[in-house]
């Protein structure tokens, strides 16, 4: 590769990174091979370890088991480590112990806010660190709701899910007093997702990180 023909794919490669940045996407964080009911437990392992994998998106709608059901609103995505190896199926290894920290910000006007998850298994939600669905039990995919009464302005949201085996399904929407839930980037969403000023460091941060694990294991 010439030396122009560098600086070209990197002038290409920054302009991917803001594009994604300014779309304005939540965070999602895998971290394999550890699972607990206990929130805590998660929150002090995703504080003391790099996540296996991430990935930007704008609206959460996970599963392993697309041939089952997988919440409310049609359509669902892989889980980003079973993306990243290329892994399917419900039994596979990766989509068996495993925790997802989603986090990332809204703006909303004043009112009251409904937020939706169809999970399996369990999954504990903060809005604004209020703890305001608290699942700490493994199941079958299942509905659960939160809700809360916002001021006008930026919010943060932050869910912990995890998957201990079978299916793991995650799909997570929002409503207004109307209760017409959506996905967060649906046309409709009462809340627009903000990027956070930091987001095209970290997402920097992030592919830089993944290139040097990669060098390291090769
Ligand atoms: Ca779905
Ligand atoms: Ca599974
Ligand atoms: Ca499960």
């Amino acid at each position: 590769m010439t030396f122009s023909s560098l600086k070209l794919a990197a002038v290409a490669a920054l302009f991917a990174v803001s594009s994604a940045a300014n779309a304005s996407l939540l965070l999602v964080e895998q971290y394999d091979n550890f699972w607990s009911t206990n929130v805590n437990a998660l929150i002090d392992y995703a504080n003391n370890n790099e996540a296996d994998t991430s990935a930007y998106w704008s609206h959460i709608d996970f599963t392993d088991d697309p041939n089952g059901f997988a919440g409310d609103i049609a359509g669902s995505n892989p889980w980003p480590s079973a993306k990243a190896a290329g892994a399917a199926g419900k039994n596979h290894g990766l989509n068996q112990t495993f925790f997802a920290r989603i986090s990332g910000n809204i703006a909303t006007d004043a009112g009251d806010f409904y937020f939706r998850t169809f999970n399996d298994d369990g999954l504990f939600l903060f809005v604004d660190g209020e703890l305001i669905i608290n699942d700490n039990t493994l199941h079958p995919e299942k509905r659960f709701e939160g809700f809360k009464t916002l001021t006008a302005g930026v919010h943060n949201i932050e869910l912990f899910f995890f998957e201990n085996g079978g299916e793991a399904s995650l799909e997570f929407s929002i409503a207004d007093a109307s209760r017409q839930f959506v996905h967060f980037d649906n046309i409709n969403s009462p809340a627009t997702l903000v990027p956070e000023p930091t987001t095209l460091a970290v997402f920097g941060l992030g592919l830089f990180g993944l290139a040097m694990r990669r060098k390291r294991n090769a």
